[in-house]
């Protein structure tokens, strides 16, 4: 008898499934979100090296980091949003590991994006893609293709002009359509899950607010989602176990099909 997990493992060692790195690199150059001035910053990542095979440390090269828990590409947790704040198992210490991973389902809004840089996810496009590929399971990762990943420089991925910036995201009742398809979360290419535009939607940054307020989760900075098949890829996205962590840096992995 073959067991699945047996028959996965073949299917990873011929090449029947492969794996997609969704994750950016994380340095001291990774873009961090800007919020308002009145509010507080949060830092990207630095680090320092405790010992280089030196006299510190003769054999061994080891170093700190320091950074925000949302830097780079990164899972947002129910507890991150005032509205999430007194969920069951909402920070990151809790969530129970086998919601880390689940299918993807992906929406390709790229062509949209770079046409209109505050293009917002509206629901007749995810009930267009539903009447294509089938309704949005219970438990998916719903992916939002953009492309924005491809910007190859802070500014452009940040987008910020002189009234604030300018990123598409989902509006408001594309937000409330996943909550009621029970999604596991929703993942974009930008800094934030959220429009660059959405810190002055009503209610400000609607996916934080609906998301997070439903017990959803968030994952920010994803890239290679133009890799991914519309449907069929499975994402495995398992932060950091930090104690009472509102998010943190995350590796995302998604196997596909060929
Ligand atoms: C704090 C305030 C607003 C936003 C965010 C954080 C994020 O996007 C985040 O990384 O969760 S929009
Ligand atoms: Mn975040």
């Amino acid at each position: 008898m073959t067991t699945i997990l047996a028959q996965l493992t073949d299917a990873l060692a011929s090449g029947q499934i492969t794996v997609v790195d969704l994750t950016q690199p994380l340095g001291p150059q990774t873009p961090v979100i800007g919020l308002p001035p009145i509010f507080a910053p949060s830092p990207g990542f630095s680090s320092e090296v405790i010992s280089h095979y030196d006299e510190k440390g003769p054999a061994w090269y080891w170093s700190t980091i320091h950074l925000g828990e949302h830097t780079g590409t990164h899972f947002d947790a129910p507890v991150h949003w005032i509205t999430g704040k007194d969920l069951p198992d909402n920070t990151l210490d809790t969530i129970p590991a086998r919601r880390l991973i689940g299918p993807a389902c992906v929406i390709d809004i790229h062509r949209e994006a770079a046409a209109d840089p505050d293009f917002l996810l509206m629901p007749e496009h995810i009930l267009a893609w539903e009447a294509e590929y089938g309704r949005i399971p219970a438990g998916a990762w719903v992916l939002l293709r953009t492309d924005w990943s491809q910007r190859q420089t802070a500014e452009e991925f940040l987008n910020v002009g002189p009234d604030g910036p300018h990123t598409p995201g989902p509006h408001l009742s594309a937000v409330e359509l996943l909550v009621s398809r029970d999604v596991l979360g929703f993942g974009v290419e930008t800094v934030g899950t959220d429009a660059g535009r959405a810190g002055m939607f009503e209610p400000p940054f609607p996916c934080h607010t609906l998301m997070h307020g439903a017990g959803k989760y968030g994952l920010a900075s994803l890239c290679n989602l133009d890799r991914l098949p519309p449907t069929g890829a499975l994402v495995i996205a398992a932060p950091l176990k930090i104690v009472d962590g509102s998010g943190s840096p995350v590796r995302v992995l998604a196997l596909t099909p060929g």
